[in-house]
């Protein structure tokens, strides 16, 4: 079957995790990824978390799959003549080095355009132009910077960073976005364009929510957040609101059966306007149906503490799943915390492609997340990553059509490392 990106040829000079994500997508969309790589060590991430002595880890593995890797020194003058050459062939360049860091290669954005008037240039950056455009960044400083981590956690605690790599893997979220929008663009233009998303800007646009009820703030105060119902004045700033919802609809986590020695025997349990009828029924106060206190939204807002306590003694006397179950029959929104161990046995993600084993000549089988986004005529079969080096002569051939003597003069200029087979001995 063919795919959406079929014959779209990708220069990936990314590492890490914010770059390798958008890359890795588009892989999975169709496009051949041709990912360069410093020669002897590769992507940093080939060796950090190392669980297997010698293997990729699986930081790389899990981010870098459908892709091909070329060894090649850039700042060697043979390595940068065959750069070029790539730059020359490849429809989009994608790069999430540090501030100035392509530049410094020789290739700024004017010099890639001379070679090649049709290329996308993609770039991910911790910050737009501005105060912080030269900070190097990693993904906490991006939660911290773009709003995410003052708005996370409780309020009488420290700010709190997410598990959910919102700065990186949602950067790359949004690069991939622009970079199939350039494309199409291109369509009609003929002409490539630049593509830039900061780290920051990434976070805040997850974080526009938060940003509303700033503003609101400014109105009043916020009624939906616990503190209100607590008594609690607000500050000048949006608070931490621990696991409210963030939505109008008032949500809590509440305990379920097991909680005390389960530390995810929990569940999220929204009180949404349209069903608060069933829920009465379900947690046995039929009363709180008419009685003014609890009937309408407005007047349930004081009351959230009083009614997520008495929802919690029922969840309590149910497991999650059992919790789940019942509460769903009536359409009532909520969902079991589950665990990394739950979510990695449930066999359902298997079978839609979202879990994938992958088999992988070093580290054998490994688990890895497949493509989340589902287009009905595209049928991606996710691949192991690549061994570092693995296509650097194939793809000197074939996408540069290289014969052997020309291959030979690359290698003994000391551009593309030894090959891989030679590093091991
Ligand atoms: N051949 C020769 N040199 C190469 C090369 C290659 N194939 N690939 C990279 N290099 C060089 C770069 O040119 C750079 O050299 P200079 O410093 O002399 O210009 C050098 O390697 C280091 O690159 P870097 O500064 O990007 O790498 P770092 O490990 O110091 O920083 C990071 C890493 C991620 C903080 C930085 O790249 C960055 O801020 N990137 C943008 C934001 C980003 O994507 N962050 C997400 C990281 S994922 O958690």
């Amino acid at each position: 079957m063919a795919k959406a990106l079929d014959g779209v040829r990708v220069l990936d000079f990314t590492h890490v995790q914010s770059g390798p994500t958008c890359t890795q997508l588009l892989a999975w969309f169709g496009a051949d990824v041709i990912k360069v790589e410093r020669p002897g060590e590769g992507d940093v991430t080939r060796a950090q978390l190392r669980d297997i002595p010698n293997a990729d880890s699986l930081y790389f593995t899990m981010l870098n799959s459908n892709k091909r890797s070329i060894t090649l020194d850039t700042k060697n003058p043979e390595g940068k003549r065959v750069l070029e050459e790539l730059v020359k062939v490849c429809d989009v360049m994608v790069e999430n080095f540090a501030p100035g860091a392509l530049d410094r290669m020789g290739f700024t954005w004017e010099r890639i355009q001379e070679i090649n008037p049709r290329i996308i240039l993609a770039s991910v950056k911790g910050f737009g132009p501005g105060p912080f455009e030269d900070c190097k960044v990693y993904e906490n400083v991006a939660q911290c910077t773009g709003g995410s981590a003052s708005t996370t956690g409780f309020r009488d605690g420290l700010p709190m960073v997410t598990g959910a790599q919102i700065g990186d893997s949602g950067t790359g979220l949004h690069l991939a976005l622009g970079i199939v929008t350039a494309l199409y663009q291109r369509t009609l233009t003929g002409r490539g364009q630049k593509v830039m998303c900061a780290m920051q800007d990434s976070v805040l646009n997850l974080c526009r929510v938060k940003l509303r009820d700033q503003q609101r703030l400014e109105r009043g105060p916020l009624r939906e957040y616990s503190q209100f119902g607590e008594g609690v004045p607000f500050g000048e700033t949006v608070p931490r609101a621990g696991n409210d919802s963030g939505g109008g609809q008032p949500g809590r986590i509440l305990k379920c059966k097991g909680w005390e020695h389960d530390p995810n025997a929990y569940i999220y349990f929204i009180t949404q306007g349209p069903v608060w009828e069933k829920i009465c029924d379900v947690i046995g106060e039929p009363t709180w149906k008419t009685n003014p206190d609890y009937a309408t939204p407005a007047g349930r807002l004081p009351h959230l503490n009083e009614i997520f306590t008495r929802i919690e003694a029922w969840t309590m006397a149910h497991t999650k799943f059992e919790a789940m179950e019942m509460l769903n029959k009536y359409d009532i929104p909520c969902g079991p915390i589950l665990s990394m161990k739950e979510i990695a046995e449930d066999r359902s993600l298997y079978a839609t492609g979202t879990l994938v084993e992958v088999d992988h000549p070093v580290r054998g089988t490994y688990l890895t997340v497949g493509n989340p986004v589902k287009l009905s005529d595209n049928d991606v079969k996710v691949e192991r990553s690549p061994l570092l080096g693995e296509h650097t002569e194939e793809v000197l051939a074939s996408v540069l059509g290289l014969n052997e003597a020309q291959i030979e003069a690359v290698r003994s200029s000391g551009a593309v490392g030894l090959a891989p087979r030679q590093a091991a001995e």
